[in-house]
């Protein structure tokens, strides 16, 4: 017997590669698990037919031969398919897998390791490269995946073999308005009442510069889901951690879970000590206890005490800063600033405090009235909107974009220390910000792996 498989709790990019492999081993029979990931169970039931997965049982008594596996490269999220298989070493595996090695790879498997942003590319490139025919069903499965894997073609690691494989399954017929349909993320309507729940119940806190929001919830009984709905409120709140804690009554525990979009932020490093895990950027835990509200108060207290300072002026900021002396003319500011490349320079007195800012846009409006002679501090503005050294980089993006700056000076006690522009900024969010590398699928796992776990 030769079969299909993606790992336990089947998403959309593990059917999506899996209705691919079906062409590549036309032979193999494809195997459900036994568990389906929530954003996968509407597109699952649909097309329930036409996939003809299997489920294990129904193949008991055969001897398994070979085994094509997609998706993951572990043995360990294979395990329900190897029941009962006490030598790894009788079955042909073939990988296809687009994650980093983790450990516990399948041995002496023919590994096709692709680092896409979605594994059904992988297969699809290939598919494609052979100049084979793709229904316009399947097809519509495949873009699914990879529109889910890749966050619509937005997380850091997309390829441009995504986009490509994108538009192969396009040609081949593919139904965007299903597509549209499938990646709905708050499929039910007991996911959205919990949103919307979850969103009132939001509390916003500072820690060390890092904008954290945080919910409780108490909740009868588990409820599957509950990943799909805190990553839909990370992706739509204003911040840089999330953690949700939901206390199960009747089984006395409580679920944590976190986003994060920080790059020095190590989400898994925090919640170890309660006996979680995952990546820096998405963690989970489950934690028995009688009192889930005072539990969560010492996760929210354990990020106080291990979260590094957020980035601030200081560490984006451009200095010495280049000023324009209150005695100076419009003519001479033009000059100046010509003369040092930028479009706006904050203007300081003979003591050297900050009087003033004067943009280009200043220097227009005089040229306009023909009064370039007259002193810079007619047509400066006076307001002018400052940062502290230590002011986050969140705010300093606030201040800008509330008060339409390009420009934004940074004063200790009183003395322009340096100043941040809008390249500053734009830079710093190019290298640093937001990699929503971790994606709503490992939060997914982690979370069937802590509920499975007692
Ligand atoms: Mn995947």
């Amino acid at each position: 017997m030769k079969i299909i498989v993606g790992h336990s709790n089947m998403d959309l990019d593990c059917i999506g590669s899996m209705v691919l492999a079906k062409y590549l081993f036309p032979d193999h029979v494809a195997v459900k698990s036994h568990l389906v990931h929530p954003m996968a169970r509407k597109l699952l039931n649909l097309y329930e037919k036409r996939l003809g997965f299997v489920s294990l049982p129904e193949l008991k008594g055969q001897a398994l031969k070979r085994m094509v596996v997609v998706d993951t490269r572990s043995q360990d999220r294979i395990a329900e398919y190897l029941h009962g298989v006490s030598d790894l070493s009788t079955i042909e595996f073939e990988v296809f897998d687009h994650h980093p090695p983790e450990g516990r790879d399948i041995p002496g498997a023919i590994l096709h390791q692709q680092a896409f942003g979605a594994n059904t590319t992988q297969l699809g490139l290939e598919l494609h490269r052979q100049g084979v025919f793709i229904e316009p069903e399947d097809a519509t499965i495949a873009l699914t995946a990879i529109f889910a894997d890749t966050g619509n073609f937005s997380h850091g690691n997309v390829q441009t073999e995504d986009f490509e494989v994108a538009a192969f399954l396009l040609a081949s017929g593919a139904s965007l308005r299903l597509v549209k349909d499938f990646l709905n993320p708050l499929q039910d309507n007991q996911q959205q009442r919990l949103f919307f729940d979850l969103l009132q119940r939001l509390d916003r806190q500072l820690i060390r510069g890092h904008v954290v929001q945080s919910c409780f919830m108490e909740l009868a009984d588990d409820l599957s889901g509950l990943a799909g709905v805190v990553e839909q409120l990370f992706s739509l709140v204003h911040c840089d951690i999330l953690l949700a804690f939901f206390y199960i009554v009747s089984k006395s525990k409580l679920m944590i879970v976190g986003r994060n979009a920080k790059t020095r932020v190590f989400l898994n490093e925090l919640l170890a000590p309660f006996g979680g895990g995952g990546h820096a950027q998405a963690a989970a835990a489950t934690v028995k206890t009688d009192d889930g509200r005072a539990l969560a108060g010492q996760v929210l207290a354990a990020l106080t005490n291990s979260l590094a300072p957020a980035t601030a002026a200081r560490n984006i900021m451009s200095h010495p800063v280049k000023t324009i002396f209150s005695g100076y003319s419009l003519l001479q500011a033009s000059m100046y600033l010509e003369g040092v490349g930028h479009t706006g320079a904050p203007v300081t007195d003979g003591a050297g405090r900050l009087v003033g800012f004067l943009t280009l846009r200043d220097i227009m409006k005089g040229r306009k009235g023909n009064q370039m002679h007259v002193p810079v501090t007619t047509f400066m503005s006076r307001q002018v909107v400052s940062a502290a050294p230590d002011t986050p980089v969140r705010d300093i993006d606030d201040l800008m974009f509330e008060h339409n700056i390009g420009h934004l000076p940074v004063l200790d006690g009183g003395n322009i220390v340096g100043i941040v522009s809008r390249a500053d900024l734009l830079e710093f969010k190019r290298s640093d910000q937001r990699r929503h590398e971790a994606s709503t699928v490992s939060l997914e796992l982690l979370m069937s792996d802590a509920a499975t776990a007692d």
